[in-house]
This record gives structure tokens, C-alpha cells and sequence, in this order.
């Protein structure tokens, strides 16, 4: 049968550290799924949509890696999807604490397991809210995500 992982997160938007987890998962796995997890009580500055546009384009190469989106609790997307395996991005030891309740709190609800995987030292500095901060300010954030994130970061900081 399919050895079949979902990669859960926000997404908001894919960065170059993601990228780099999803790659690395995605040799691991038959077929590795992208969720955008949606997150009603916390402002995003793309839409879910635009988030799996961004993360299909910059994941074309890939081709056992395909995106979704799911409202609820995790494990009821891994119980609905047939998945047994989950995996996170650990990138300090500030990650830790947090990311390993909700495997044990996602052990306990569901016998789902959750694989941790370091990130790559280029970007384990990285996260979604840094790129926007740095973005929001001029920064240039070019090195720090796919190019048509880049574009439309640019773009949406423009209009607000
Ligand atoms: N290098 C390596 N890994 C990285 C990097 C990087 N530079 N940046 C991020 N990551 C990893 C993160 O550690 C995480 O594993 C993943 O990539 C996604 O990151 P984000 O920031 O897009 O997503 P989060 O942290 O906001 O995602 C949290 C979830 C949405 C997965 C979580 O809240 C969840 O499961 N929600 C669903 C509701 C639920 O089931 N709640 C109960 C949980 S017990």
C-alpha cells in the first residue's frame, strides 16, 4: 500500500525553509501532502487559496507532492485521508516544547505519529512571520523564498 505523510502548517506564505523539509520528505514517502491548515482566529495575509497556488507553483517539480487544505483538528484529516505519519520542521530548541505536545496531544487522540526532521542550517532561521516583517519594512527578502512568493509579497505590501 501507499506510504502516505501530510506536512501541516500555516503556509503563510511557503518560505525557502518549507521548501527545503518538503523536498527532503518527499523521497521519504510515496506521497507527501501539503496541508494548509486554516486557522480562522488568526489574520493571514494570503488567502488559502493563494497559499496552495504559491506552494503548487513552487513544488511543480515535485511530483508525489500534492496540496490541500483542511478546517479542524489534524488528526481528523489524517483519519479522513487514511495517513499515519505526520511530519514537522524542528528548528530550535523554541520549536520543541510546543511541537512536541501536539505529537504526544496527536499520539493520544489517534495512534498518529509524527516524524520531526532537522531543518537545513541555510534556513532554520526562517519562518513565515520574519519574511512578511522583514517584506512589510523593505527588506529584501529574495534568498529567503521561491521567486513567485517574492512577487506576490512585493505586490501585496504594495496595496496595503
Ligand atoms: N526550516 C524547517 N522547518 C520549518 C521552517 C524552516 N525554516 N519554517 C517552518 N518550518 C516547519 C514548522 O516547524 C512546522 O512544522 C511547519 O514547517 C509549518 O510551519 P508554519 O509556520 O507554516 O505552520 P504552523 O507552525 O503555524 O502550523 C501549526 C499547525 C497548523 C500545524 C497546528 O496549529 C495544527 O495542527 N493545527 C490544526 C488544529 C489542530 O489539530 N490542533 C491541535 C493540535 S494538538
Amino acid at each position: 500500500s501507499m506510504r502516505r505523510a501530510v506536512y501541516p502548517g500555516s503556509y503563510d506564505p511557503v518560505t525557502n525553509g518549507h521548501l527545503d523539509v518538503i523536498r527532503r520528505a518527499s523521497k521519504l514517502f510515496d506521497e507527501l501532502v501539503v496541508a494548509v491548515m486554516i486557522n480562522k482566529n488568526k489574520r493571514s495575509l494570503f488567502s488559502v487559496e493563494e497559499r496552495i497556488d504559491l506552494l503548487k507553483q513552487a513544488t511543480a517539480d515535485l511530483p508525489n507532492v500534492r496540496m490541500d487544505s483542511w478546517h479542524g483538528l489534524l488528526v481528523d484529516y489524517c483519519r479522513d485521508q487514511g495517513i499515519a505519519a505526520i511530519v514537522k520542521g524542528l528548528r530550535a530548541v523554541s520549536d520543541f516544547d510546543y511541537e512536541l505536545q501536539m505529537a504526544q496531544m496527536n499520539q493520544q487522540l489517534s495512534g498518529v505519529e509524527t516524524l520531526f526532521m532537522s531543518p537545513n542550517p541555510l534556513y532554520s532561521y526562517l519562518s513565515s512571520s520574519l519574511v512578511k516583517e522583514v517584506a512589510t519594512y523593505g527588506g529584501d527578502v529574495a534568498h529567503l523564498v521561491p521567486a513567485n512568493v517574492n512577487d506576490q509579497l512585493v505586490k501585496r505590501l504594495a496595496e496595503t
